[in-house]
């Protein structure tokens, strides 16, 4: 069956816009995803017709809205291929997901003299939150490294482990890069150590079919904006057995058995780690998002971005002076790039002017930047509604830019 590219881009109606009187070719979805229709619908139908607080009224409206949100849990769960719904927690995204790790992980399984092992090319939300707890209780932090072609050095990561190793965390995939990590080995190998490994699905989630079980994790992240559905919503999926013993990430309503000035109790998972109102209408959009994927099927998106990457990557290589981060062999939907010694910024400006959007500067990544030599690069990333015209817009665009200097 061939690719419904069309139906699919009429589904977006942001993609028909303009900018600067020419069409928008947007290609920053690594930053963030535009929405179909079922996606924004899904979220005015909610506050139109159902919105309620969950989990606390008696009321119609109040159930509906309960029901929305833990059937969107479920739909999570049976997505991700997690085993109970109890480990899926929803957050406000990625970064959330990873600070409440290190918060309630770090208090409950880690002490002075214990080490985390990073990647070098993590985004800066799976870093500075272990800082912060380096910080607090005196954590090592260690780094693996990688390749010039962007990957992961797996004999030097067996050598970081020692018997104080307690966790590695992994971009599933580099949101410069795009190398695609090797999770489910990197896991075997933690779990042989006796530790525990985080992925942080950010940019897998949305490309490629993601199995919690398959990959052997023991947690995972990611944003519903990266995955067409809304911000503020995300998730971490954990392993029942470790959430179950973890503190409790911060304190309020919902996440409460019994209150008493003396002791308070914690309610059951996933709720222990849901303090207050929860974004229910996000979860309802999210799972609509997800319906969304699944009815295009993940493989075919993959295939189509794959196929997308290994493009725009062979048009790029044939401009003068073009420098490309990252040419793993398992590489997805982003590329990035430096030509000449034109400043990113430049190029993403100028590129801007001619209706064509993509991301320039360290991208949260700047241990990365520091290892591949450079302050910053451009980047363009893909997502399933994007074209091979598009990439040749986008490749007339850098010619056209790259000659003005
Ligand atoms: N990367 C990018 O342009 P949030 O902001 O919480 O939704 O996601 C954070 C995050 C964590 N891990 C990875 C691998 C990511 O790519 C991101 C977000 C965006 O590359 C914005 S900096």
């Amino acid at each position: 069956m061939t690719y419904p590219i069309d139906d699919i881009r009429a589904d977006f109606p942001i993609l028909s816009r303009e900018v600067y009187g020419r069409p928008l070719v947007y290609l920053d979805n690594a930053a963030t995803t535009q929405k179909p229709r079922a996606v924004v619908e899904a979220i005015a139908q909610e506050y139109y017709s159902v919105n309620a607080n969950v989990h606390r009224g008696v009321h119609f409206l109040s159930q509906q809205t309960t029901t929305l949100h833990e059937e969107a849990r479920e739909r999570v769960r049976a997505f991700i291929g997690a085993q109970s719904v109890s480990e899926i927690v929803f957050t406000r995204g990625t970064t959330e997901s990873l600070n409440l790790v290190a918060t309630s992980f770090g208090e409950t399984f880690l002490q002075e003299g214990d080490e985390v092992l990073l990647t070098v090319m993590e985004h800066h939300s799976d870093i500075v939150p272990w800082q912060l707890l380096r910080e607090r209780k005196g954590i090592v932090i260690k780094v693996i490294p990688m390749n010039d072609a962007g990957v992961l050095d797996m004999e030097a990561y067996e050598r970081l482990f020692t018997p104080r190793t307690r966790l590695v965390c992994v971009a599933h995939v580099s949101n410069v890069l795009g190398t695609v990590n090797p999770i489910a080995r990197m896991a075997e190998v933690a779990h042989a150590h006796g530790a525990y490994l985080l992925a942080d699905g950010a940019q897998s989630v949305p490309h490629f079919k993601v199995d919690v079980q398959a990959l052997g994790c023991d947690f995972l992240t990611f944003s519903g904006h990266k995955i067409y559905g809304p911000t503020g919503i995300g998730v971490l999926y954990g392993r029942e057995a470790l959430l179950e013993q973890m503190q409790p990430y911060q304190g309020g309503g919902e996440m409460i058995a019994r209150v008493t000035f003396e002791k308070t109790t914690y309610e059951r998972l996933p709720y222990k780690f849901e303090a207050g109102t929860p974004d229910y209408v996000g979860s309802h959009a999210l799972a609509a998002a997800i319906d969304y994927v699944e009815g295009i099927g993940m493989d075919r998106i993959t295939a189509q971005e794959r196929e997308l990457t290994k493009y725009a990557m062979a048009r790029m290589a044939d401009i003068p002076g073009m420098q490309l981060y990252g040419t793993a062999p398992d590489k997805d939907a982003v590329v990035a790039f430096n030509v000449k010694d034109i400043h990113p910024l430049d190029l993403g400006t100028l590129l801007d002017r001619l209706g064509i959007a993509i991301r320039t500067g360290h991208h949260c990544a700047q241990p990365l930047m520091a290892r591949c030599g450079v302050e910053g690069m451009a980047r363009a990333s893909f997502a399933l509604y994007n074209t091979k015209e598009e990439i040749d817009t986008f490749v007339a665009g850098l010619e056209r830019v790259v000659k003005m200097f």
